[in-house]
């Protein structure tokens, strides 16, 4: 039987070993096999995030298989510190070395990365495009744009997708309020500013998308 695409790099994930160590109670220092370690663990001081953040996984097998849009999109790993999203971060895929079809999206806990999620029902989402291979630096600073609070309306973001296909990668910013047109358009003249991104870009509410699918037009554009 074909393995299942996945987007883990390796068999571990570091973050989750810190988290292992620091989410055991009354001070008491396990190991990850449960044994008491006869050295101490020194505990490293992290630096939590404004928000903690899911990443989820959609592989283009499984969606192939699926019977109705979503259900195969996974949640992989949540984090709250910065040195647990290194951890993640270092030990998956980056989006070209993705199959095509592939969908990766990081999104505040909580919050699903589906136009169906009560958080996203009403928003919309900015959406930048390159060529297949190409995305890895823009993805990751937009990764680090966000959960580093660098945006002024931080607080209307819900996440950020990547879409692996064929030809092109395309990442978007999904926000809260879509026709708040202000907060929108501050997102995405900073996200443009973050990525040094030159060209113009689009925002699209997602109830246009529900309606008109690949038709919908542009609402707002920097
Ligand atoms: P897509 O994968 O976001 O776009 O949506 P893309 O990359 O242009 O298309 P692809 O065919 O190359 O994958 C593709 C289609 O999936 C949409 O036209 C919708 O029919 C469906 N879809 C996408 N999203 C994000 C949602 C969603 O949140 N909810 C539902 N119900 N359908 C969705």
């Amino acid at each position: 039987m074909a393995q299942e695409e996945s987007v883990i790099a390796t068999g571990s994930v570091e973050g989750e070993k810190d988290r292992t160590v620091l989410e055991t109670e009354e001070g008491e220092i396990v190991e990850e096999s449960g044994r008491t370690p006869t050295t101490p663990v020194a505990t490293t001081p992290q630096h939590p995030l404004e928000y903690s953040w899911t990443f989820w996984f959609d592989n283009p097998q499984a969606k192939s298989k699926q019977a109705a849009w979503g259900s195969s999109i996974r949640p992989i790993h949540t984090f709250a510190t910065v040195e647990e999203f290194w951890g993640v971060y270092n030990n998956i895929l980056h989006p070209s070395k993705l199959t095509p079809g592939a969908d990766f999206h990081c999104f505040k806990y909580k919050i699903e990365p589906k136009w169906e999620d009560p958080v996203c029902a009403n928003g919309g989402k900015w959406t930048i495009s390159c060529q297949r291979g190409k995305s890895d630096t823009l993805w990751l600073y937009t990764l680090l744009a966000m959960i580093g609070e660098q945006f002024d309306h931080g607080d209307e973001i819900c996440g950020a997708v990547v879409n692996v296909r064929g030809k092109q990668e395309k990442i978007s910013i999904w926000t809260k309020n879509a026709s708040n047109e202000a907060a929108q358009k501050s997102i995405g003249k900073q996200w443009k500013e973050f990525l040094d991104y030159n060209e113009t870009i689009g925002f699209i509410f997602h109830d246009d998308a529900k309606k008109q699918d690949r038709f919908a037009k542009n609402r707002y554009t920097v």
